[in-house]
């Protein structure tokens, strides 16, 4: 038998028998063992606009007890886990000093900010071990939930899942017109939802010598945590909660609702409003996608969030929480008797720039499939499988796209095999059509991330410079697929 090297990072243990690849190891557990005990963190928020424009971010490893009373190794930024929220303004010029106090070198990718190739922080814009990269970025695009993480070719997907996420809140302004729930923390609350495997001891778990299933299906854990935790609560206060939902999970789709089926309103996504509330009561959430939804707690019952199967594993079928297809909670909400600010829900939001697909300049084809295309490596496990867009495994030499700033392209994206999340940086992009059909209403908006099933067309807007020297990535998020070559690279003049 070929012998699976799966270390609980940073201790000596090796799991027995936590099978974490293999689609039939893939539990969740939660239902049965997790208590929901623990106070939701809410990661520290950073205003930009009162550090004077200079932001600082130190990237290192320290411990945190993902489990209750089992602190583990992990990332973090300028803490042991997670990151700040950082809040800037439209208008704003910042400074961001990165110190990369880890042993091995990063890059940080500012995740849905609208900046130039030579700051989006790509694998061209590496960080080494002990350096320092301070990046100015001019922040012009309208109000979103954005994120930041590292983006260091072939180590993005294991950097992540040790626990590099940070928020990206930008303002414009509208919330306030729009009265919108925006008290950091007390009824604004950021929602960032990951999968993990735990040794016995609470060590993080991950495969770093994935078999080839692994990388196929991405790395999948057996717990859900929410802002680094497992089983937190959430006090609110009774009324109106704005809930900035961010699926930072390497590759899991999350399938949201509450226990009582409640509905709530989708009022944004990757890259900012939708023109109105969309009334939902399920939602499904792929990695590196957001969106803010507003939940009303008036009733002062205490509900849970949960989440269903990832039934988008095509050929791969259907990762089942519990082995059962049920939903499974993964945190709770506890209403409190302090009155929200917001009562009502908005009738109208922000209408979106408009989009005119009449005006494209060009028409493209990116095809996602994994096989033979260059990016085979051998390992002790056998050959693991390339990931491809158009036969290509990612080459960081290599330019496969040309833009024109100023223009709009159609990208049409074609999934082989299963569901991909497909991320462009550098630009936004509205949905034309998904699988041959308009795109749901909660879709209908700007956006940086689409899960694409079958096909997507996408109208994508290149409004932001990028040079061969330090291009802009489109890719699959599965950040497995990522890492073993789903990527390719466009320059924009
Ligand atoms: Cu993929």
């Amino acid at each position: 038998m070929l012998n699976r090297r799966q270390f609980a990072i940073g201790s000596a243990a090796v799991a027995s028998g936590g099978l974490v690849g293999g689609i039939a190891g893939i539990r969740l557990a939660q239902s049965e063992s997790v208590h929901f005990t623990r106070r939701l963190p809410i990661p520290p928020l950073v205003d930009a606009a009162k550090q004077a424009g200079a932001v600082r971010l130190k990237v290192g490893s320290g411990r945190h007890a993902f489990v209750e009373g089992k602190p583990a190794p992990c990332y973090g930024y300028s803490g042991p886990v997670l990151g700040p929220a950082i809040r800037l303004r439209r208008g704003d010029e910042v400074e961001i000093t990165v110190e990369n106090a880890l042993d091995v070198d990063t890059t940080v990718h500012w995740h849905g900010l609208l900046v130039p190739g030579d700051v989006d922080g790509g694998p061209h814009q590496v960080i080494k071990s002990g350096g320092t990269w301070r990046p100015r970025l001019k922040v012009e695009q309208p109000a979103a939930t954005a994120w930041f993480h590292p983006h260091l070719h072939h180590d993005t997907a294991r950097q992540v899942y040790m626990g590099l996420t940070g928020l990206i809140i930008v303002d414009d302004g509208s919330d306030a017109s729009l009265g919108l729930p925006r008290s950091y923390g007390i009824d604004d609350l950021p929602i960032i939802i990951q999968d993990r495997s735990f040794a016995s001891d609470g060590s993080l778990l991950y495969d770093l010598d994935p078999d080839p299933q692994t990388i196929q299906y991405g790395n999948r854990g057996t717990t859900i945590i929410v802002n680094g935790v497992v089983g937190p609560v959430a006090r609110v206060p009774s009324g109106l909660v704005r809930l900035r939902v961010l699926n930072a999970a390497n590759a899991q789709n999350f399938d949201l609702r509450f226990s009582d089926r409640r509905e709530f309103r989708v009022i944004a996504s990757d890259a900012g409003f939708l023109a109105a509330p969309v009334s939902m009561k399920q939602l499904r959430i792929a990695p590196a996608e957001r969106f803010e939804i507003l939940v009303d707690f008036g009733n002062r019952k205490p509900v849970m969030l949960e989440t269903g199967p990832d039934t988008l594993m095509g050929i791969f079928g259907t990762v089942s929480p519990d082995g059962s297809a049920d939903f499974v909670s993964i945190m709770r909400f506890e209403p409190t008797a302090m009155a929200a600010t917001a009562r009502y829900f908005p009738a109208r939001l922000v209408e979106p720039a408009a989009a005119n697909s009449q005006a494209a300049v060009q028409r493209r084809q990116f095809v996602l499939d994994s096989g033979i295309c260059g990016g085979q490596r051998p390992t002790e496990m056998g050959m693991l499988p390339g990931m491809c867009i158009n036969g290509k495994t990612h080459d960081l030499a290599r330019i496969d796209v040309e833009t024109r700033l100023g223009t709009l392209e159609i990208w049409e994206i074609v999934s082989v095999g299963m569901a991909h999340p497909f991320h462009v940086h550098g630009a936004s992009f509205r949905i034309l059509s998904l699988d041959g059909a308009p795109p749901p209403a909660h879709l209908a908006g700007w956006k940086d991330v689409v899960l694409v099933e079958d096909k997507a067309e996408l109208l994508v807007a290149f409004n932001h410079s990028a040079t061969p020297q330090h291009p802009f990535m489109y890719h699959c998020h599965i950040l497995e697929h990522e890492d073993a070559g789903m990527m390719g690279q466009y320059v924009c003049a």
